[in-house]
């Protein structure tokens, strides 16, 4: 089994509009929902490409949080909600179909108090030791503390399972201080995470090998993305396609690189259908989202290659 957590769920909206005008009255021409958050993403492109058993937990709230984990139930994804005070969160993605721009608003989420964080803690344990691998994804919720994810990836590994962590920030300064299997940082979180350490690309990604960090990898939208998998470096070549919703295309790759690591896949074969997953979903109107027809097609136009300093 794989289990995904989603700190913070959202109801991820995204509205294509005509023409963005600040300021202005914009016409909405469609509006496509689903259940989000990073984990929840993870969770259903894991189910997309063929992992038949996938859990997704986390905390979820309110009228929204019902219907997230509605939304998850109706994938086939078993889901293990702590259900907690408030409001669970929308994300909001406009699409200008004019200029193709993306313009995300995140709300902060409900504030989760240590009850429910202690009922989640009870529910993780278990799930755990049900788990080959916990993914936990995405921004902590208020009122819980910033270094949460480090504990929580200490009752996942008690349990025997393997730990990916993808989130931003603080959060993931704090976390990767538990060395989880996996973890996927942007440029900037590198330096953010080695301090002046982090130099060019390639010494930023093997600074956190050395650091107990066995697999990293960064994705860099239309130019693919680089890794360091066991021991090598990678660089991954995407092709070029014409994009509708890039929100979701990182958690689409922590789902297919997920997928070959569980199955003990040669590094190569997990970063191509980390990279095939992150494109289907640029494909995809909707977040979080790719058509198996679409990545099977682009699992054959992705290289993978030695990447040398
Ligand atoms: O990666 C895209 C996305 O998962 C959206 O679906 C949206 O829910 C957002 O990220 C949440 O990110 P956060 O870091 O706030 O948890």
């Amino acid at each position: 089994m794989i289990t995904t957590v989603t700190l913070n769920a959202a109801i991820d909206k995204t509205y294509y509009v005509p023409a963005l005008a600040k300021g202005k009255v914009t016409r909405v021409a469609e509006v496509v929902a689903t259940a989000g958050g990073k984990g929840i993403n993870v969770a259903r492109v894991l189910k997309q490409l063929g992992h038949a058993d996938v859990t997704a937990t986390g905390f979820a709230s309110g009228y929204n949080g019902q219907y997230i984990q509605d939304r998850v139930k109706a994938a086939g994804i078993r889901e293990e909600f702590v259900e907690a005070s408030g409001e669970s969160r929308i994300c909001l993605n406009v699409i200008d179909r004019g200029d193709g721009s993306s313009t995300e608003l995140l709300e902060p989420g409900p504030e989760v108090g240590a009850e429910h964080l202690e009922t989640f803690r009870r529910k993780l344990k278990r799930l755990s030791a049900e788990s080959a691998l916990v993914i936990f994804s995405g921004s902590i919720p208020s009122g819980l503390p910033v270094g949460l994810y480090a504990e929580l990836i200490g009752i996942s590994r008690a349990e025997g399972a393997e730990v990916f962590l993808d989130t931003s920030g603080e959060a993931l300064i704090q976390g990767t201080k538990a060395k989880p299997s996996f973890i996927k940082p942007n440029e900037d979180e590198i330096v953010a995470l080695l301090g002046n350490e982090g130099g060019d690309l390639y010494e930023g990604v093997l600074s956190l090998q050395a650091q107990g960090i066995a697999n990293v990898a960064v994705t860099l939208g239309a130019d693919g993305a680089v890794a360091a998998v066991s021991g090598q470096r990678y660089r991954i070549t995407i092709p070029g396609i014409a994009p509708v919703n890039t929100v979701g295309s990182g958690d689409s790759f922590v789902a297919g690189f997920a997928y070959g690591f569980v199955r003990n896949w040669p590094a190569e074969e997990c970063l191509r259908y980390a990279a095939a997953a992150g494109s289907a979903n640029a494909l995809s109107p909707t977040t979080g989202d790719v058509d198996p027809d679409d990545h099977r097609r682009l699992l054959r136009q992705i290289t993978v290659e030695p990447w040398k300093s």
